[in-house]
């Protein structure tokens, strides 16, 4: 009893001194930053993406947020309208507001901030949980802090690269996976481009919600890694973690999380709709996005566009 407690003593002191060790902080972009990855994009790559709208096509690839839509864990979401008010004036002017409770930037198409995803206590730039993350917002790393995210992106089609409709749930998209789809698709990922996956398990979205939910296909950390290599700015899919889940490494919890949001200040935008994307074989578009401005929040909802 005394010889396993002092074993795991020691594993948890070496699993601490490894995360104190390797040097991920400060950030290539200053010890203060708070916009990681969205640095990368100059307004040279927004012309990039307006140069690669040429046909005049626009695709929402955002989904509706509505009752009943896949969650994860204990998150929720509730829309109600209170009551008709009114009436105003002579005109009889009637107007509704809604009330909206929700884990409001970890709902539904989601984009996960800086402040959304720690390695033990220390969140992107090394900033630490208690000196940050207060119960009325967080203090650093909010969303307000990213701004408008228009780049080139790039879909990586990985269902049709595997001749799937869908992959399977639990599936890793690997780097040579990455690798393989962009050749048939003949597209190189780009510095400050952002990177959408299309695995198909969109398709049982407001279908299955509990398929949905129990696993998904998605990157694994060689992916993953890929990507940081490419310097991207943000990796999107049609699946609600992005990454794969379970991990292939039952040990690990969300590994890609962390790999991207403290690491490397990259971005995570999950729950999209890449359906049309990957039906146009849309495999270059110009990316816009503005996350709202929501003081403190560690992500926000939205609906970005890739336009053609
Ligand atoms: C977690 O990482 C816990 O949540 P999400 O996949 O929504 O970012």
């Amino acid at each position: 009893m005394r010889r396993t407690f002092v074993l795991l003593l020691v594993v948890m002191l070496i699993a601490c001194a490894s995360v104190a060790q390797d040097n991920w902080y400060p950030s290539r972009w200053g010890a203060d930053d708070q916009r990681g990855a969205a640095n990368r994009i100059t307004p040279a790559k927004v012309l990039e993406a307006k140069n690669l709208i040429t046909r005049g096509q626009t695709y929402q690839l955002g989904r509706v947020y509505e009752t009943g839509m896949p969650i994860f864990g204990t998150r929720h979401f509730s829309l109600r309208i209170p009551k008709m008010f009114g009436p105003n004036g002579t005109n009889q002017m009637y107007y509704h507001d809604e009330i909206i409770s929700a884990e409001l930037g970890q709902v539904g198409t989601q984009f996960d901030g800086l402040g959304h995803v720690g390695i033990g206590d220390l969140f992107y730039n090394g900033n630490r949980e208690r000196d940050f993350a207060k119960a009325e917002g967080l203090t650093k790393l909010g969303i307000e802090n990213v701004g408008a995210l228009v780049t080139r992106g790039v879909l990586v089609d990985v269902a049709a690269f595997k001749g799937r409709p869908m992959l399977d749930g639990g599936y890793e998209i690997t780097r040579a996976d990455v690798e393989g789809a962009l050749q048939k698709q003949n597209v190189t990922i780009r510095a400050g481009d952002i990177v959408l996956f299309h695995t198909g398990w969109g398709s049982l979205w407001m279908k299955d919600n509990a398929r949905f939910t129990q696993n998904a296909p998605g990157i694994g950390v060689g992916a993953a890694q890929y990507l940081v290599e490419r310097e991207i700015v943000m990796a999107g899919s049609d699946t609600w973690a992005v990454e794969v889940v379970p991990n292939p490494d039952s040990s690990l919890a969300f590994p890609v999380h962390q790999l991207f949001i403290p690491r490397n200040g990259i971005y995570i935008f999950e729950n999209l709709a890449t359906e049309e994307l990957a039906r146009d074989s849309a495999y270059e578009f110009a990316f816009m996005f503005a996350p709202l401005r929501l003081k403190g929040a560690t992500g926000s909802p939205g609906n970005p566009l890739a336009i053609r």
